[in-house]
């Protein structure tokens, strides 16, 4: 009787005592590989970010290409000719190198893609010396379409996005007249490359080279080049990016980048140039529109954490985001995973009980 006791009491050792070692070791494991779980997805929601792992598909429907087949002449083509622009083999010229010239050319169809990229091939030539050519040209993405006027040749008080290449300094010129001078920070080099939304009733200053209204802009010689010049307009989740492309060397070089710029779907691509007493060739290329794919799932949890991380804030550094992004993943996942452990084995260790005593 007592033998058997005392068997039956080492066999519910080593019974509980292999038990116990195997789920040791599947916690272990668990651990591990939820663990890596855990830190590999964290990780490719950082990079998401970073990289912008996602699709690039060109919309035919809202792309200027050549040979421009029916632009300017078809009703069916998605683009329409407006001024003195015209179309020839090599490319859309929006002013030819005379003065008082205004041109434009924009679609037809109204733009209903949530996240784009749009890659401007353009080319401004003439015979003016630096500064004694004008006044510039502007890549549109407006609720308004074929409207003459005076910002490069489009409407005033537009709702939407302008992009400008303005190749003259009307405010350098207009102080030198007044015999005053620029301080040097301040002074901006030309052509000057400047991104403006208008809600409708936004003035675009001419006489200050539409300063006041900028949303952000950069320098960019590209006046009488040999290379292609690109300019690149990129709009993701509400974020706006220009970079240019211009020294021949097929490198994008940042422009402006905005976060928290709302632009409605629904408007129209354009592209316009403007000549006055001075002038220049503006020729468009080619327009190439992009639609940018965003795993949708993704992007949300990511637009979450920024929103919540920034308190609404408008910049951030990228990097430091991204680390930052990451640890509170981790650090997240772990104390979960912890919460859910310690749940799951304390419940097994009751069971345990139970099957025990
Ligand atoms: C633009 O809007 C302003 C009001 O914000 C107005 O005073 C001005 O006349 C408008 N200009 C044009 C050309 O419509
Ligand atoms: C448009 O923006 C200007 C500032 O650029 C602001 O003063 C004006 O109130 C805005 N108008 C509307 C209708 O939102
Ligand atoms: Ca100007």
């Amino acid at each position: 009787m007592a033998a058997t006791t005392e068997q039956n009491y080492m066999g519910r050792r080593i019974l509980s005592r292999v038990l116990r070692t195997r789920l040791k070791m599947d916690f272990k494991a668990y651990w591990t590989f939820v663990l890596i779980m855990v830190c590999a997805s964290s990780r490719s929601l950082a990079n998401d970010d970073d990289h912008h792992e996602m699709e690039e598909f060109l919309k035919r429907e809202y792309s200027l290409s050549k040979p421009y087949q029916g632009v300017g002449s078809a009703s069916s083509s998605h683009w329409e000719l407006m001024g003195d622009s015209m179309v020839t083999t090599e490319q859309v010229r929006l002013t030819s190198d005379m003065q008082s010239r205004q041109g434009a050319v924009w679609s037809r169809i109204p733009c209903h893609l949530k996240d784009w990229e749009m890659q401007v091939h353009f080319k401004i030539h003439g015979q003016g010396k630096k500064n004694l050519n004008g006044d510039g040209m502007a890549i549109w993405y407006t609720k308004e379409r074929m409207q003459k006027g005076p910002v490069f040749g489009n409407k005033d008080n537009f709702t939407g996005l302008g992009v400008f290449v303005d190749t003259y300094p009307n405010e350098e010129k207009h102080l030198e007249a007044q015999k005053k001078r620029y301080s040097s920070r301040t002074q901006r080099i030309f052509p000057f490359v400047l991104a403006m939304v208008g809600n409708g009733s936004t003035e675009y200053d001419h006489e200050r080279d539409g300063r006041p209204t900028e949303l952000g802009g950069c320098n960019a010689m590209v006046r009488n080049l040999k290379h292609d010049t690109f300019l690149f307009i990129r709009y993701i989740r509400r974020r706006l990016t220009v970079m240019i492309d211009i020294d021949g060397q097929h490198e994008w070089r940042d422009c402006l980048d905005v976060p928290g710029v709302r632009l409605p779907q629904g408007y129209y691509f354009g592209a316009s140039a403007i000549t006055g007493d001075l002038s220049d060739n503006h020729d468009v290329v080619s327009l190439k529109l992009y639609q940018l794919t965003v795993d949708r799932e993704r992007n949300g949890q990511v637009d979450g954490l920024v929103r919540g991380r920034s308190g609404g804030g408008v910049s951030q550094g990228h990097s430091g985001t991204t680390l930052g992004r990451w640890v509170l993943f981790c650090t997240l996942g772990i104390v979960m995973l912890l919460v859910v452990g310690l749940v799951v084995y304390s419940h097994w260790n009751e069971n345990r009980r139970k099957r025990f005593y």
